[in-house]
């Protein structure tokens, strides 16, 4: 049952809200931001995804180069050799490209539903031989006192996850890829549990296994172990091809509740829940049997990449759990939940 209350105002930010990085370059969408609180504002770390406009007959897609400059790619639709079945990603010989190329934006706001940009926090850039295809779903995780930002890194040799840490939003320090290929939807808890950082990722198995809810521990955050599944998909449910974490889990009483996202066989993307215990968090306690949201709203159900509701970022206040979500692939939008109603709806 979807138990979210949305924004009135939904969709809160489009592509045509911000300005391109640069010139040549249009927003194709606006997605799926990680949330924080800091200078007593609410903040989004925007996925900005961007391409040149499009020529007839063709596909150009962007790409960063390895002196960190942007080149443009020309792919012709005529072409026998090119799969362009799929909005996000096309087959070329062989090879995947990305139809569009992603960075990071800030966003804050006062009242958590209008957001701007400030001028003073600029935009993130993919850097690098694992970031060519772009960085996504920016996970970000608050703990002593710095912020950890967990992100998709894309390339043509690879999909993992980076870690980034930075206190003032000024400053960087960019750690490298933290769980190697094929990774993403990487969330840091934002506690220790017994002297260890623990984090939920999701490695990805073409053969044996398949996309699932993994969780490890580490003692620096930067060197990982003791993998342990957690959650897989379920065969002829809502979540039956691939699951993923959304943000760090929320502590509650009755464990550790985390949002997830769940996808079936028609790519159709609903948020569940799993809860799990607080000293052993690879034991899972309860997980939602039906999504509490999925998508039914209009701009939830067309859109660049219809039928998506995907979350990496919330803000929580008492009982009240805000989530920022990316809708169809295109824009942000925002939903109230009450984390008393979530636990009720897991049958504990
Ligand atoms: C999938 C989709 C895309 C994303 C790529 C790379 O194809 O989730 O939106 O850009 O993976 O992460």
């Amino acid at each position: 049952m979807d138990i979210a209350k949305r924004f009135e105002n939904n969709p809160i930010l489009r592509p045509a809200d911000i300005k391109p990085s640069m010139p040549g370059m249009e927003i194709l969408c606006l997605l799926n931001p990680g949330a924080f609180t800091f200078d007593n504002k609410t903040w989004l770390l925007c996925r900005v995804a961007e391409r040149p406009p499009q020529k007839e007959g063709t596909i150009q897609v962007p790409v960063f180069n390895d002196k960190g400059e942007t080149e443009i790619l020309t792919f012709h639709l005529s072409d026998p050799d090119l799969d362009a079945s799929d909005p996000r990603v096309i087959l070329y010989k062989g090879v995947n490209y990305l139809t569009s190329l992603s960075h990071l934006r800030l966003l804050c706001s006062e009242n958590g539903v209008d957001f701007y940009e400030p001028e003073a926090y600029p935009p993130l850039f993919g850097m690098g031989k694992l970031e060519t295809f772009g960085i996504e779903d920016c996970r970000v995780t608050q703990l002593e006192g710095r912020y950890h930002l967990t992100y998709t890194q894309v390339s043509s040799i690879a999909v993992g996850v980076g870690l980034m840490q930075t206190s003032d939003w000024q400053h960087f320090d960019r750690q490298g890829m933290i769980f190697p290929p094929h990774n993403k939807d990487c969330a840091i808890f934002e506690e220790k549990i017994n002297g260890k950082y623990y984090a939920f990722h999701r490695p990805s198995s073409p053969e044996l296994g398949g996309n699932y809810i993994w969780l490890a521990e580490s003692p620096d955050m930067l060197h990982w172990g003791n993998h342990q599944c957690v959650a897989i998909t379920r065969p002829g449910m809502w979540d039956n091809v691939r699951i993923g974490a959304g943000a760090a889990p929320i502590k509650t009483d009755k464990g550790w509740l985390e949002i997830y996202h769940g996808a079936n066989t028609d790519n159709r993307y609903c948020l569940g829940a799993l809860l799990l215990d607080l000293e052993n968090p690879a034991k899972v306690i309860a997980r939602s049997q039906q999504p509490i949201m999925e998508p039914i709203m209009e701009y939830e159900k067309t859109g660049f990449f219809g039928n998506v509701i995907f979350t990496n970022g919330h803000i929580v206040d008492g009982d009240e759990l805000t989530i920022y979500y990316g809708a169809s692939d295109e824009v942000i939008c925002g939903a109230k939940l009450s984390i008393a109603q979530i636990l009720d709806s897991l049958d504990l």
